[in-house]
């Protein structure tokens, strides 16, 4: 039975000792709440570090501890002293964190922690090669981590690997300013399926592979050399009922069991009923906008006078990465914004900020977030944020208001919060009153859609939905790959091949015989095609054609020196072997005029590209502008063309980095089979890598060997990868 596994930066357990013996304690952040239910379901391990530092312990103590952890299905990866200043405080945190959140003057370019960070990657993944077997499958998390998918899948492809990363991913004109833009890449494309909280983040990393990699991509599916790659959005949730019935447990104990942060909250509603609470709740980071959060407090205190003495603002802050420069200075500022807003605005009996550097139990932190009227949550990036999620979850009343950033994941689920942005503190400020002062039916009807939303999409689901759907990519792979020529694939087709008495031969040419090149005129025939090509020739009961969309002066010149058969323009010419050329089909020109202009508009916007006439086509070339926007340009020429072309009788074909504009009735399908009429072939190949050599695959007779180049989905009954395997195909057929 296969089973799943887990690599995370931290193992779902700390470590305490207690009258000198090690004991586990559970974590319960929402990530290891829901791996545990993922990885105890289907029988795997969980691959992580236990938080010790591997220097203070002895052999002995080490042991101890993975004994207990193994246990509870857990595989220690141990580090030391210098990986965790390296790997974990170094690359991880100084270098990913803050160049993914767009922190881009934090980043420390140490080429010293990236070594670390590849080294404590290899130990992680050799770890998880240790334990886990072909046919399983492995869930990888975060940044931590990016390396881990290529390193598992290097060794061991037929694992199944999955990855989500906890943190946005950047923009490609961010990302581009790593020095080890590549190899992260590389690393994370070790993964079958990729998942990233929001649509954004996926969008940004597809435009880092396309412009790293160059890989086709279509939608979210990455065609990479050997594989299907799906990227897709997984916005995490939480454990919604513990949070709700943890509220509703909390608001029914008795004076005597509440706790004491509860008696002060009641406390403090008791001097005046019209009293309210804002809550702000992070880890102590730069990512949080926590300054900004302080002043904006400070600016409604100060605009709003009114509310000064009844509103008071609880910011907890957990300690977090405190030996990092940045953190450090970050408490400083902290500490005196507090120290700045209390002096200001204070009295005997009033503070408005109550401020905690700590982290809490689960039950003061529900006590919190059933208690505070708004939750005040403005990261100036944040992956997710899950205190949004844990504040819907336990108002249980229904009433209460999220005034969140819009640099926050969630605020993406988020549409009935007061969202704004974070650097900008009046709009802060002009929110909180909006929040404070809402009608109560208002906030109730905000909070049923959100908790509507957040109970549907619970962590349980989350994990669910990225499991299942690494199901789905592995049948989506198969599906791609199902017809490779194999050996034994390649032997049947040569079997048939030499019991054949005449042998039809269709080749297209770009991306099929010879690579794409960024200038079309320069991708001439070498010397190592002539030869193949001559050698199939050579055999007399073989008819080669070369059948192209480009145009015959071009293919006559190139193969002058070659008896071969041509049809160019996409069945438009043909000229036989010994014979002139003719036409295929009676087409006129008199549409140019209308189209030439359309395309030139497109050229004139999109520099790099340019158009190529034909005699019966015309074509825009692309491929040497920049992606991203010839992209969107190629959609908006076609989405104009197709107006126009249907009265016309004209055809729009899209091949590879092309559009191009021809005659009605004309293709590559047509031509052949009008090629092969008058004679009686018992062995037919096409090869062709594009949408316009599909039109072979569909028309030539079942029994024909048609051969798709590259991973597109096809009507091809088989699929080589590249123009090399297309090469050696040939040769090895011409060498009988
Ligand atoms: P974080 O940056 O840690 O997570 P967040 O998603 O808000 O941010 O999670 C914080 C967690 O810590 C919450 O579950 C919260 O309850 C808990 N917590 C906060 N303050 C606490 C306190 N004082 N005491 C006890 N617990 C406290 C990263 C990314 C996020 C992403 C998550 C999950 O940065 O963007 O949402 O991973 O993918």
């Amino acid at each position: 039975m296969p089973k799943l596994h887990i690599v995370a930066n931290r193992l779902p357990y700390s470590i305490s000792k207690q009258d000198n013996e090690y004991q586990l304690i559970e974590s319960v952040g929402g990530l290891a709440t829901g791996m545990k239910s993922v990885y105890t379901e289907y029988g795997g391990k969980w691959i992580g570090w236990s938080g010790l530092n591997s220097d203070d312990l002895n052999p002995k103590e080490a042991a101890e501890i993975d004994a207990l952890l193994e246990e509870k299905g857990c595989a220690t990866v141990p580090l030391s002293e210098n990986d965790i200043l390296e790997y974990y405080e170094g690359f991880s945190n100084k270098t990913i964190w803050p160049l993914f959140h767009y922190f881009t003057q934090y980043v420390d370019y140490s080429p010293e922690n990236w070594e670390t960070y590849k080294r404590v990657n290899q130990r992680f993944a050799d770890r998880v090669l240790d334990v886990c077997e072909e046919g399983d499958t492995v869930w990888v998390h975060d940044y931590q981590l990016l390396l881990v998918p290529e390193m598992i899948k290097s060794k061991k492809p037929g694992v199944t690997v999955g990855f989500f990363l906890h943190i946005p991913f950047p923009s490609y004109e961010v990302f581009r300013i790593l020095p080890w833009r590549m190899e992260l890449l590389s690393g994370m494309l070790g993964a079958d399926l990729l998942g990233f909280h929001i649509y954004d983040y996926e969008r940004h990393f597809i435009s880092s592979v396309r412009r790293l990699h160059g890989y086709e991509i279509n939608f979210n599916q990455i065609h990479a050399e050997e594989r299907i790659i799906k990227v897709d959005a997984y916005p995490m949730g939480i454990d919604y009922d513990k949070f709700s019935k943890a509220s509703t447990a909390v608001m029914q104990k008795t004076i005597h069991e509440r706790s004491d942060l509860h008696k002060e909250l009641e406390k403090y509603f008791m001097v005046s009923p019209d009293r309210r609470l804002i809550l702000s709740i992070d880890r102590l980071d730069y990512s949080k906008g926590i300054p900004q959060r302080l002043k904006a407090f400070g600016k409604f205190l100060e605009k709003y006078p009114d509310f000064r003495g009844k509103v008071t603002m609880i910011m907890l802050a957990v300690p977090s990465r405190g030996h990092v420069e940045e953190y450090q200075l970050l408490k400083k500022e902290v500490d005196e914004l507090v120290g700045k807003i209390n002096g200001e605005f204070g009295s005997v009996n009033y503070a408005p900020v109550w401020y905690f550097y700590r982290a809490l139990p689960f039950e003061n932190l529900v006590e919190l977030y059933n208690t505070c009227d708004v939750a005040l949550i403005t990261p100036l990036r944040d992956g997710m944020n899950l205190v949004a999620k844990e504040y819907v979850a336990s108002r249980n009343t229904q009433t209460g208001v999220i005034v969140l950033s819009e640099m926050a994941g969630v605020s993406k689920e988020m549409g009935e919060a007061i969202t704004i942005n974070p650097i900008n503190e009046d709009e802060i400020a002009e929110a909180l009153n909006t929040a404070l002062t809402m009608p109560v039916e208002e906030q109730k009807e905000r909070m049923k859609y959100l908790q509507n939303r957040i109970q549907r999409y619970s962590i349980f689901k989350w994990a669910g939905d990225f499991v299942q759907d690494l199901d789905k990519v592995k049948l989506l792979q198969k599906e791609y790959l199902a017809k490779k020529i194999t050996s034994s694939v390649y032997n049947e087709i040569e079997a048939k091949y030499k019991k054949a008495k005449n042998r039809a031969i269709f080749l297209d040419y770009d991306g099929t015989l010879t690579p794409f090149h960024k200038n079309p005129l320069e991708a001439s025939p070498n010397e190592e095609l002539f030869d193949i090509l001559k050698k199939l020739i050579a055999d007399e009961k073989n008819t080669v054609t070369i059948i192209s969309g480009r145009d015959r002066y071009t293919l006559e010149k190139w193969f002058a020196d070659v008896p071969i058969n041509l049809i160019c323009e996409h069945g438009v010419w043909l000229r036989k072997l010994g014979e002139d050329w003719q036409t295929l089909t009676s087409v006129n020109n008199d549409w140019m005029p209308m189209i030439r202009p359309i395309l030139e508009r497109f050229v004139d916007r999109t520099p790099g590209s340019f158009i190529e006439e034909k005699n019966y086509s015309l074509v825009w070339h692309y491929r040497k502008a920049e992606p991203d926007q010839s992209l969107i340009r190629a959609n908006e020429l076609k989405d104009e063309l197709l107006g126009m072309v249907g009265n016309l009788n004209l055809e729009i074909m899209e091949g590879s980095k092309v559009i191009e504009v021809k005659n009605g009735g004309i293709n590559k399908g047509i031509a052949a089979l009008q090629f092969i009429k008058n004679k009686k072939y018992d062995f037919l190949t096409a090869l062709g890598d594009d949408w316009t050599d599909e039109f072979m695959f569909k028309e030539l007779p079942k029994e024909a060997i048609s051969i798709k180049v590259g991973l597109k989905r096809t009507a091809a009954a088989y699929k080589l990868e590249s123009v090399d395997a297309v090469r050696d195909f040939l040769k090895k057929l011409g060498d009988n």
